[in-house]
């Protein structure tokens, strides 16, 4: 474990009111008491012994003062200082914020000072990093902490604020527990065979991995599912053939002009992404190159990346344009879908009869479809409620829980069902006990892996690597 002193810029870089400069670790306070001098108290104040301006920099106080250049004695800015000391503090550190002006030289010149005096720059998400190394928070609350700074609605704050504070963490450490207490049994089992027969308590044995443990990890994968999209963002691809209104939908969904929009094909040759929130649920929508064969070197890469965008959205909106005969095009669209969740969108709906029905192919038919005009905007609120109900399903806006697992967490969960679900046919099938604890202690460390207690090291850079400077 790292135990030199780190330090960054905690505010976003610009011109603002305040930015503050973030110093964790040993020297944190001499760092500060190096480059900073404190206002002295009126001369009132002063009589008094016990005056705060007899004392050195003390824990959990604001200072003010100004920071000044030791070596040029030159004032850099007026400032506050926060001064906490270990172990009361968010890295369990000693930890001292300057509040500055916000400007990019006074903060860089600073920053620099710091530097100087012997700290080192922190690394993307490195303050939470050591809140977990030194024991203060589990891996699901330090990765809550980047889902707040990240959350785009308020559901998603609720759940990110939930999880800071160890809801999850209590969830899956019970669930540890419990399978640690049958372990323990079987283990007992397998050490004194005499004593307490081949497998003791098989009933309650089982009542346990069936009820609390393959329970408790069913309903947190549920809750992933109905719950991770409110977290994550659903993602959206428009897509289609050229010229069927793909940049004119997106256009509407964000009531703007963002994308260009023109009668000729082929006008939209690169990937645009939009976020926008549809009936409380965060979405990233996307539009796409139309998809056709063509020799333009542009379009081809731009197909590509459709094609691939495809591949990692959550829900495609297939558009078909409703003024023009379906084409071999639209078919091979149909295909690269493949099995997607998809929405057949029928645009230009103004240009045909109110009850036009497209001539959609048999294998079409499973696909929710809507008809909308996106240059008259008719339609739109309901190809929002499809996607919504598409989506989400009819439960869209009641995800009750607050404890919603992320994807790493859903994927140490599923391995740790297998191996319980495992455990219960090795008892079921009389095997050896040897086996049935083999089952068990993967499972217990396949959850120990989501709050961090068998985590490798590419996994923590993997998180905090999501993190910005200063966190
Ligand atoms: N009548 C009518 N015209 C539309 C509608 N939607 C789009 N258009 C027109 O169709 C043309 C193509 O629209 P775009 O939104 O650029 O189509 P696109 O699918 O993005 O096209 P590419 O970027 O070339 O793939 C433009 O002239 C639009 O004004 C609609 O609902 N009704
Ligand atoms: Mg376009």
């Amino acid at each position: 474990m790292n135990n030199d002193t780190i330090a960054a810029i905690a505010t976003p870089i610009g011109r603002g009111g305040i930015g503050i400069i973030k110093i964790s670790g040993d020297r944190a306070l001499i760092i500060a008491e190096s480059i900073f001098r404190k206002s002295v108290s009126k001369p009132r104040q002063l009589q008094t012994l016990n005056s705060d301006a007899f004392h050195p920099l003390s824990s959990h106080r604001l200072h003010h003062g100004t920071i000044v250049d030791p070596e040029k004695d030159r004032i850099l800015d007026e400032v506050l200082v926060s001064v906490m000391l270990a172990p009361n503090t968010y890295t369990k550190e000693n930890i001292v914020e300057i509040n500055t002006h916000s400007g990019h030289v006074v903060l860089a010149s600073i920053l620099n000072l710091v530097l100087k005096q012997g700290a080192r720059l922190a690394e993307p998400g490195e303050f939470t990093k050591r809140a977990y190394l030194n024991g203060r928070i589990d891996l699901t609350q330090a990765e809550a902490v980047i889902d707040v700074i990240n959350s785009r609605t308020d559901k998603a704050l609720e759940v990110a604020t939930s999880q800071v504070k160890g809801h999850l963490k209590e969830i899956i450490e019970s669930i540890r527990d419990s399978m640690l207490a049958i372990l323990t049994e079987i283990e007992a089992a397998i050490d004194f065979p005499d004593d307490v027969g081949e497998i003791i308590r098989t009933d309650a044995i089982m009542n346990v991995l069936e009820e609390q443990i393959i329970g408790g990890l069913k309903t947190l994968l549920d809750q992933y599912e109905s719950g991770h999209i409110l977290k994550e963002g659903l993602k959206i691809a428009i897509v289609g053939r050229p010229n069927v209104g793909k940049s004119s939908l997106l256009n509407r969904l964000i009531q703007d002009d963002r994308v260009i929009v023109t009668p000729i094909p082929g006008t939209t040759r690169d990937l645009i992404e939009e976020t926008l929130n549809i009936r409380g649920i965060p979405v990233i929508v996307a539009d796409t190159a139309g998809l056709h064969k063509t020799d333009d070197p542009v379009e081809v890469i731009g197909i590509a990346k459709t094609k691939e965008y495809i591949d990692g959205s959550d829900l495609v909106l297939f558009m078909v344009d409703a003024s023009t005969p379906l084409t071999n095009e639209d078919h091979t669209i149909c295909e690269t879908i493949g099995k997607k969740p998809c929405i057949l969108v029928v645009n230009k709906s103004d240009l045909v009869d109110k009850d036009f029905e497209i001539a959609a192919p048999e294998q079409w038919q499973g696909y929710p479809s809507i008809k909308i005009s996106a240059l008259y905007g008719n339609g739109l609120g309901a190809l929002k409620d499809l996607i919504a109900k598409v989506s989400i399903g009819e439960h869209r806006l009641e995800v009750q829980s607050t404890i919603v697992p992320n994807l790493r967490h859903k994927m140490a969960l599923d391995r740790s069902l297998l191996l319980v679900q495992s455990a219960v046919k090795a008892i079921q099938d009389a095997m050896p006990s040897e086996l049935i604890a083999i089952d068990i202690q993967d499972a217990i460390d396949s959850l120990g892996e989501i709050i961090g207690m068998t985590a490798k090291e590419d996994v923590l850079d993997q998180i905090f690597s999501r993190f910005c400077i200063g966190k």
